[in-house]
């Protein structure tokens, strides 16, 4: 049973994860990484899961790394981190991740919403980089995916003064989906959740990474990389079953194959 986390069996496909450390503002300490990795990598094995939403609570998504722990560790310590191994099973998840944030989600807090495919943040919620504010530097991914989702200025302006943004400002921005009032957040993740989990498995998946290579390969790649995967899609039973669902008028009927 995790400790830091409560898990909710798949409602429509859509499995819930709370982070559940609220006396530290679910600051994410090893043991809860940890958790969540394995937790994602359960997620990624279970047919029943189509999608995972992950929240926090109502003050805070996740307050950063765990500073205390984080004092712990000097250079040889940080050298040899586990987090990173961590951090490296969580962005893996190849199946939709949905990120629901409320209160704070700063530093680790942050780059764990930036691992998330898809971000709803209640009106209250606010991102930031505050490393800067320690000595230290955004180091799960802060620099890099933030750049990319908010475009250099902002990014930098984050990073270099620690200064966390609105949700309505990482809207405009492009780093959240979407803003809800803060008590719909959940629920509105679930609701895209579910939605997602009624499309072709295969066809998710294979969209998913199509879009993360956009992210992170030249234009020329990145297409073929697409045609390949529309390609690949042609062998599906569930593309059969999309098409002739659409031809005879009714809903289609997935299976994943
Ligand atoms: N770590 C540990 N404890 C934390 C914490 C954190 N990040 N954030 C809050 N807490 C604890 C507080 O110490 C306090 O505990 P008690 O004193 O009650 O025992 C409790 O949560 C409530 O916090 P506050 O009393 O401070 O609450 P306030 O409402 O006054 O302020 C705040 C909320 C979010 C503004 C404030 O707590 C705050 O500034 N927190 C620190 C935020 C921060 O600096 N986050 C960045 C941490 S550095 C890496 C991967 C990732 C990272 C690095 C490397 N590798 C894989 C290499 C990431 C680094 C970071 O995230």
């Amino acid at each position: 049973m995790p400790r830091f986390l409560e898990v909710q069996a798949p409602d429509h496909g859509v499995r819930l994860i709370t982070l559940y450390r609220p006396e530290a503002l679910n600051a994410l300490c090893t043991e809860l990484l940890a958790e969540l990795a394995n937790e994602l990598s359960s997620a990624d094995n279970d047919p029943q899961t189509l999608a995972v939403v992950i929240t926090g609570n109502r003050k805070a998504f996740a307050a950063g790394a765990d500073i205390a722990e984080m004092a712990e560790r000097d250079l040889v310590g940080i050298f040899n981190d586990p987090r990173a191994a961590h951090w490296q099973r969580i962005a893996a998840f190849s199946k939709p991740l949905i990120a629901a944030v409320n209160g704070y989600a700063l530093g680790g807090g942050c780059e764990l919403a930036m691992c998330a495919d898809i971000v709803i943040a209640g009106e209250e919620a606010r991102f930031g980089q505050p490393e800067i504010n320690l000595g230290i530097m955004p180091g799960a991914g802060g620099t890099q995916r933030l750049l990319r989702a908010v475009g250099k200025p902002l990014a930098m302006q984050m990073v270099l003064t620690g200064e966390a943004i609105t949700a309505r400002h990482a809207l405009q921005a492009g780093l959240v989906s979407e803003v809800t009032q803060p008590e719909l957040a959940v629920e509105r993740a679930m609701q895209v959740g579910r939605s997602i989990a009624t499309k072709a498995p295969l066809a998710v998946r294979l969209a998913k990474e199509a879009l993360l290579k956009a992210g992170d390969t030249d234009l020329a790649s990145g297409l073929r990389f697409e045609r390949h995967a529309f390609t690949l899609l042609a062998g599906t039973a569930d593309r059969e079953e999309g098409i002739r669902a659409f031809q005879e008028k009714r809903p289609a009927q997935f299976k994943g194959c």
